[in-house]
């Protein structure tokens, strides 16, 4: 373990460190974010009447918003020749980037947290890691790379694309562990098997994979095609990047969220309220050690469960579960919710079946409509098309409750991602 004082520390130690870095970095808002400073005035709440881990809740939420509003500087806390690097992840509904930044304590912050997942997931010093996540703006390359490097490993930053390349050199220099996405890595295992090169004689034997929602089904066929151990790894770039929570390879059930660097709290997504653990809701991220780009009660609209429990492990920090998706990826279809998670998890598995597909929401009159497009494998025959395709129908039917159509596609009709895939388009908008 690498800092087994503080991932093994007991909660109310746990606690007393997150009140002081709380208080530290709401003084640190509040003097140097206008922002912030305006809210907590509307509030009627000074950093002085923060006391206890439990005044969190009455400081206004933050959102992607007002990165926007405030684009492409205005939330930052320190001035701009503090900044040693910046970032971006693509602006989805705005069009605008979302820029971060980081002063050098921040990266180094960022570099150790990330190497110690990394150690927590089960890499260790000496391992070669193949780093296909994107190199860039992206947060994903920049940040495994900088982590793998701390914790002593030999580092292939590959970045994401030309996929016969990765698959060369997966090979010829023996990558003990791959980091990706796990739709490239997808990508990777079926082009590898393609062109008859077997992953899974070779030394990889770990894939620490993220920057996207991906199900246990998903896991599973990783598994089998890579011959590894597949674990999840969140992150997002407002509030640092990838590193925030992590499975650890004992257990990999639900990633640790590491608290002395963050606070995580669940809300219902609707009112804002306070979720008790194990309740599903939107995850919200307070930042305790950021300088640059401090975040308090940052709306992340990913969906999870907190679990508060000690890890087999050994580690005290509380445990994420396998996200569900985001908010805004949820599609409501007729009545009914359902995240492309619950259709991935009906997919994978299904014989005759590429786990590449598509969710496209369109409409039919005033009704909306769910068409799911989905690969066959080389290997099944067009005449068995219609079968497959009333089968998947009833499944999705009878297990998560809406009726759609089935679109079964030759091989390679769906693209595919180098990056984070694409699951969801809504035709309506057209
Ligand atoms: O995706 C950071 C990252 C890089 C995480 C590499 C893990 C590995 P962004 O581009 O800002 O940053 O996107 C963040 O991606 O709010 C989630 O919606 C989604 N996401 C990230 N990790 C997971 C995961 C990076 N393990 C957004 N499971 C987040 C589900 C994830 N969704």
């Amino acid at each position: 373990m690498l800092e087994p004082e503080i991932e093994t520390m007991p909660r109310a130690d746990l606690a007393r460190l997150q009140l002081e870095r709380l208080r530290q970095t709401i003084r640190h808002a509040y003097a140097n974010v206008a922002v912030f400073r305006h809210r907590m005035e509307l509030e009627g709440i000074a950093p002085k009447d923060i006391r206890t881990l439990d005044d969190l809740r009455r400081l206004p939420f933050s959102t992607k918003n007002d990165l926007h509003d405030n684009y492409p500087l205005g939330m930052f806390a320190v001035p701009r020749d503090r900044l040693v690097r910046i970032h971006a992840s693509s602006g989805t509904t705005t069009g605008r980037p979302t820029i971060v930044g980081y002063t050098r304590d921040d990266l180094d912050t960022w570099a150790a947290l990330m190497a110690r997942s990394l150690y927590c997931a089960g890499v260790r010093p000496g391992d070669i890691v193949h780093n296909a996540y994107g190199y860039g703006l992206f947060t994903g390359g920049i940040g495994v790379h900088y982590g793998a490097e701390r914790l002593g490993c030999t580092v292939v930053p590959i970045s994401g694309g030309n996929t016969a390349r990765q698959i060369t050199m997966l090979r010829d220099l023996g990558a003990d562990v791959i980091c990706s996405t796990p739709s490239y890595a997808l990508r990777i295992a079926e082009l590898a098997e393609h062109d008859g090169v077997d992953l899974r004689g070779a030394p990889l034997r770990l894939g620490v994979f993220g920057a996207e929602p991906w199900t246990e089904a998903m896991r599973m066929e990783l598994e089998i095609r890579l011959g590894i151990t597949a674990v999840d790894i969140y992150g997002l770039s407002e509030v640092m990047g990838p590193g925030v929570a992590i499975e650890c390879h004992q257990a990999r059930r639900g990633m640790h969220g590491w608290e002395d660097h963050f606070i995580f709290e669940v809300v219902d997504p609707q009112t804002g309220e306070v979720l008790p653990p194990g309740a599903p809701g939107e995850l919200v991220i307070t930042t305790l050690t950021r300088q640059a780009l401090p975040l308090i009660r940052y709306r992340t609209r990913d969906i999870t469960r907190i679990n508060p429990e000690r890890c087999e492990c050994g580690r005290t920090h509380l445990r994420l579960a396998k996200f569900a998706g985001r908010t805004d990826d949820m599609m409501i279809i007729r009545g009914v919710n359902v995240y492309p998670s619950q259709i991935e998890e009906i997919l994978v598995g299904f014989a005759g079946l590429a786990p590449h597909y598509q969710l496209l929401i369109g409409r039919d009159g005033p009704l909306d409509i769910l068409t799911v497009e989905v690969e066959a494998t080389p290997e099944a025959s067009a005449q068995s098309y219609a079968h497959t395709e009333a089968a998947i129908a009833h499944e999705i039917k009878s297990r998560i409750g809406v009726t759609c159509e089935i679109h079964l596609k030759p091989p390679d009709a769906i693209p595919r991602s180098e990056g984070k895939a694409v699951r969801v388009r809504d035709v309506r908008k057209r």
